[in-house]
């Protein structure tokens, strides 16, 4: 085993570099006891893993337990080879976003917010708009020259769209938290497919947000752009006014 770093070949580690050690954690269907550790261990041997050892089982009850894991990873990648897409734009932050707007655009923009379909989770999209913000940096509320109007959580999509047609909306940003059984593709393929019947998909920026949201998700399903985890106002602000700019729409 090399101890020395080479970015082709990255693999996890633990105590020492390169040493592959990864944890996992999961839940079995069975009972807790020495059969369930057996199973957890040679499941682990099953995806590659090499000496895995069971460090922690809880009995969840009524037949299943939950398992913390330790083992070797033998696998590697290339670092140096990858490429992940991502939204291109100079970030600004809020002042440089206010000044841009005075001086490039010239008049308030609206930007409307929601976390729409069942989605009730409410916490991502009140960091981006809200007047607190997030984790010290001041949500789109606060900035001066942004007209900032957040519709909550569970607002279905023709209803959102209502909302951004009646306020004459520059953006529409919405936020997508759960993704089990794939319901937030579902969700943002209904909301660009009703946009572009109403002949709206090219008159508004429209931006998606959540932590499994990535920008070339977003751009497959037909967004300008997507954000993931540890967004701030100040990224999403810095993207609405070049796109308003760029696309002649100041
Ligand atoms: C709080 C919480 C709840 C609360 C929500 C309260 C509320 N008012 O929001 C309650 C208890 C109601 C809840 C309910 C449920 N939850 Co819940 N919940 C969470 C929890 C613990 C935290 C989410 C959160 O607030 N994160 C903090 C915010 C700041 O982070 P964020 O959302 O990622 O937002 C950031 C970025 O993603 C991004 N962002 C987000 N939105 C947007 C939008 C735009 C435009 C942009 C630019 C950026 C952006 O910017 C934000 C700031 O950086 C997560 C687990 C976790 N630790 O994440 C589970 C979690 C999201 N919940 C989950 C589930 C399954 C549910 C339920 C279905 C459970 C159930 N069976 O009833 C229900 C769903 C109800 C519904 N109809 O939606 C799962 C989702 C799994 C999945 N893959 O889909 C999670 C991951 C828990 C888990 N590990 O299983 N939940």
């Amino acid at each position: 085993m090399s101890n020395t770093l080479d970015l082709t070949k990255v693999k996890p580690y633990g105590d020492t570099l390169n040493d592959g050690m990864v944890q996992f954690s999961f839940t079995l269907p069975v009972p807790h006891g020495d059969e369930g550790k057996e199973a957890a261990r040679q499941l682990l041997l099953k995806m590659g893993i090499e000496e895995p050892q069971v460090v922690h089982a809880e009995d969840l009850g009524v037949g299943y337990t939950m398992f913390t894991l330790y083992g070797k990873c033998q696998h590697t990648v290339d670092y140096t080879s990858i490429h992940v897409p991502k939204v291109d734009v100079d970030i600004m932050d809020k002042y440089g976003v206010e000044d841009f707007i005075k001086e490039n655009i010239k008049r308030d923009i609206v930007i409307v917010g929601a976390c729409t379909g069942t989605d009730a989770h409410t916490v991502g999209i009140d960091a981006i708009m809200n007047m607190k913000g997030f984790a010290g940096h001041y949500g789109l509320e606060r900035y001066k020259g942004i007209e900032a109007i957040n519709l909550g959580s569970q607002v279905p999509n023709e209803e959102f769209i209502a909302k951004a047609v009646e306020l004459n909306a520059d953006a529409i940003v919405v936020s997508q938290v759960v993704t089990q059984k794939d319901v937030h593709i579902k969700n943002l393929t209904n909301l660009i497919e009703l946009l572009e019947a109403e002949g709206l998909r090219d008159k508004m920026i429209v931006i998606c947000g959540g932590p499994r949201i990535s920008h070339e998700l977003a751009k497959e399903l037909g967004f300008d752009a997507g954000f993931g985890a540890e967004t701030y106002a100040e990224h999403v602000a810095s993207f609405v006014v070049n796109e308003i700019v760029d696309k002649g729409r100041a």
